[in-house]
């Protein structure tokens, strides 16, 4: 029941990402951004100030981040606030992302996540029994969306052996104005840089950034409905969106939990174990 082609894997393989275009359908897209709406209306932003910074994420020791594991919670861009600490304009304009088990809790997320193509993929990957670890819809708001500096998604969702795959949905068009993905091709081969820990005085980590060559990055502008694969090794970012439009995406990590460890130093720490997508 594989969904990629062998070129698709030889791609993503020597590359380290890969681009399926028109992955999910309008109706799913339609149904997952209203959802969202729907749930940032119902938002009271007075009942948390949880800024997400993308530049420090040493800042993030809240409860309210450690909890969202296994919750709908709600991240402020960095410069939604105004000098008096009021937003700037509109909640709706003002949310960086929502995160992080989106899912697990609400049906239009969950039916994505849990529908047969996505299963077909992850075992064209080659996952024996996968689990989403976690979720987030990113706002990337106009004119403030954060910038999210170069990373691999292996030092947040670490496993022995290493297993994370990151699944980037672009629920609307992602361009360089907007700020889309960019990427290092190939990065991915050079491994895993540095670690994400989580101990009892919050979260680090364990080594300085590498300092990279932005000429080494290729923009990944996609489509709305395309599905962006990302190696968990793989170097990537995304700039500063000062443009006027938005950049919605639905974000989703993966592991595989046959036969391999989640690391317990991970900032993902769940009282209930994940339920896998498919055991093989
Ligand atoms: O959406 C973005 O700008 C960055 C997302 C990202 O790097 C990720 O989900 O791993």
């Amino acid at each position: 029941m594989g969904l990629l082609s062998s070129d698709q894997l030889q791609f993503f393989n020597s590359q380290g990402y890969l681009v399926i275009e028109s992955f999910a359908g309008e109706d799913e897209i339609e149904g997952m951004m209203k959802r969202m709406e729907q749930l940032v209306d119902n938002f009271d932003p007075s009942s948390t100030a949880s800024i997400f910074s993308t530049k420090n994420q040493q800042k993030l020791t809240d409860d309210y981040f450690f909890d969202s594991v296994e919750r709908v919670s709600f991240f402020f861009e960095e410069k939604a606030f105004g000098d008096n600490g009021d937003l700037k304009q509109p909640k709706q304009l003002s949310i960086n992302k929502v995160g992080h088990a989106l899912h697990e809790i609400e049906p239009a997320f969950k039916k994505f996540s849990s529908s047969q193509k996505f299963s077909s993929l992850m075992h064209s990957l080659g996952y024996k029994r996968p689990a989403v670890m976690q979720s987030m819809y990113i706002f990337k708001q106009p004119g403030i969306g954060g910038e999210v500096v170069p990373h691999q998604d292996s030092s947040f969702l670490y496993t022995e052996p290493q297993t994370c795959t990151g699944l980037w949905l672009a629920i609307e068009d992602a361009t360089k104005l907007n700020g889309c993905l960019w990427a290092i091709p190939g990065s991915h081969k050079n491994g895993l840089v540095r670690r994400f820990l989580r101990d009892e005085n919050g979260v680090k980590f364990d080594r300085p950034s590498p300092s990279y060559d932005q000429k080494d990055f290729v923009p990944i502008e996609v489509k709305s409905g395309s599905l962006v694969v990302i190696h968990g090794d793989l170097i990537h970012q995304s700039f500063e969106n000062l443009s006027p439009k938005s950049r919605h995406a639905y974000s989703l990590h993966v592991v595989d939990t046959d036969g391999c460890k989640w690391a317990p130093e991970n900032w993902i720490r769940r009282k209930v174990e994940p339920e896998p997508l498919y055991v093989s």
